[in-house]
């Protein structure tokens, strides 16, 4: 079978993308820092009879069926002789730093997509390089060389095809489709390689017998709308190697958020709060530095059997300091939480629908004060550290966790997302 539409991508203007990704990010790090791990199957997440699930593993590990995100005890279960590490976030993100400081280097456009992965388009630097198959290979050695880390590359026309190319460079490699290499290359991939079929949409397609992605092709749009909804058009384009999706460079965030697991599962409402409390403290930093405003506050709870629930409230004044962040996450918090119910195993804060400046009303005028207090807090902390100033409900996770040299508290997960 033909592959259907692949001749309206080619009326677009070519763009250029790449895709980078750190390989086995958190665990090669470990490996770096500690050589005698390397070679052997590693999972980073915690200790093999401890709670949670594994953040990631060596690709020695993976060949024993290893993966993120799978409990602890059956990562020991299948690989007992994997050494476990608990792992430290804030290490990984001074990493997943310096990695992005490199990347800026060679555009103005690139989406950090995640701590480890970002798009880089080069449709307009046309005028600056002779060759964008040059740049992105420099790239690649550039990051390994100051990074110190493996990485791998994907060079393509959009954000799907070079985000597939990076997966077939995988690990370490550079791959860049060509035109009019689309459709053979996407013909015998498995369906769960397209962002947006988790395992709920493969279990559907696969009573369908579609594996495939050349078997997606055979569903008219129509069946696809009826099983996904508005994603159904998402996929019949992405199946066919179409994306016109723009890279969501840094001043397009849509969202931060902090949430985190907890080493045991938490009733406690004070200890419950003082987590909601240094979530939102880190959340108010995160949109002071990236200059923005947040005008949707949501608070996030899981129980210990997995139900999650969230509330959001819509504010009249967008916020970014700490303490109007937390009475608002408190509040929210307290109407969702069911103390009838089970134990909670994670919390989370986010803030969305990002502005970047805000008028205050004649009513909260005096309120100015608590823009001012975060500021002085922000020097404060630059110069001795996050921990040097907690609130006193923040001051209760002492009890729990270890500190970061000042940095922060080391949780159990810390958020990935931005
Ligand atoms: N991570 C996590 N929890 C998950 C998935 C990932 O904490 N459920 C963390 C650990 C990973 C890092 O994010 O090292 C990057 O995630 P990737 O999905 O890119 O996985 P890796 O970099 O570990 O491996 P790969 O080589 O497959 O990219
Ligand atoms: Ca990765």
């Amino acid at each position: 079978m033909r592959l259907p539409g692949a001749q309206f991508s080619s009326c677009q203007k070519r763009r250029y993308i790449v895709h980078i990704d750190l390989d086995a990010f958190f665990a090669s790090v470990e490996v770096l820092l500690n050589p005698s791990l390397k070679g052997k199957p590693l999972v980073v997440g915690g200790l093999p009879h401890e709670r949670g699930v594994a953040a990631t593993c060596s690709y020695e590990a993976r060949k024993y069926g290893v993966h993120s995100g799978m409990p602890l005890r059956e990562c020991y279960k299948l690989c007992p002789e994997a050494i476990f590490v608990r792992g430290n976030y804030h290490l990984y993100q001074s990493f997943s730093e310096k990695f992005f400081q490199i990347l800026h280097d060679y555009t103005p456009d690139v989406e950090e997509a995640s701590l480890d992965e970002a798009y880089l388009e080069f449709t307009r630097c046309g005028q600056l390089y002779s060759s964008f198959t040059e740049v992105a290979k420099d790239i690649k050695c550039r990051v390994e060389r100051e990074v110190g880390l493996s990485v791998s590359v994907g060079a393509a026309s959009n954000k799907i095809l070079a985000k597939l190319a990076t997966r077939r460079a995988k690990p370490g490699g550079f791959f860049e489709l060509q035109p009019g290499e689309e459709e053979e290359f996407l013909r015998e991939l498995d369906i769960s390689a397209i962002p947006g079929i988790g395992p709920k949409a493969q279990v559907m397609l696969r009573l369908l017998n579609v594996h495939k992605i050349a078997d997606l092709w055979r569903l008219p749009l129509a069946t696809l709308r009826s099983l996904f909804g508005v994603m159904g058009d998402e996929l019949y384009l992405l199946s066919r190697g179409i994306d016109y999706r723009p890279l969501q460079t840094r001043g397009k965030s849509e969202s931060f958020s902090r949430e985190t697991t907890f080493l045991q599962d938490v009733w406690d409402r004070d200890l419950l709060l003082a987590h909601l409390a240094y979530l939102s403290d880190r959340l108010a930093l995160t949109l002071r530095q990236e200059k923005f405003y947040a005008q949707v506050i949501e608070v996030k709870a899981r129980y210990s059997d997995f139900k999650t629930v969230s509330k959001r409230r819509f504010l009249s004044m967008p916020v970014q300091e700490m303490n109007r962040i937390y009475r608002v996450a408190e509040e929210l918090f307290l109407e969702l939480w069911d103390k009838s119910r089970l134990t909670l195993r994670l919390v989370g804060v986010k803030g969305s629908r990002l502005v970047e400046e805000r008028h205050l009303s004649l009513f909260e005028f005096y309120q100015e004060k608590d823009e001012r207090l975060s500021q002085a807090l922000d020097r404060v902390r630059e110069r001795y550290g996050f921990t040097a100033v907690l609130t006193g409900r923040e001051k209760m996770l002492g009890e729990v966790y270890e500190e970061d040299k000042g940095r922060g508290f080391i949780l159990k997960t810390a958020s990935l997302t931005r």
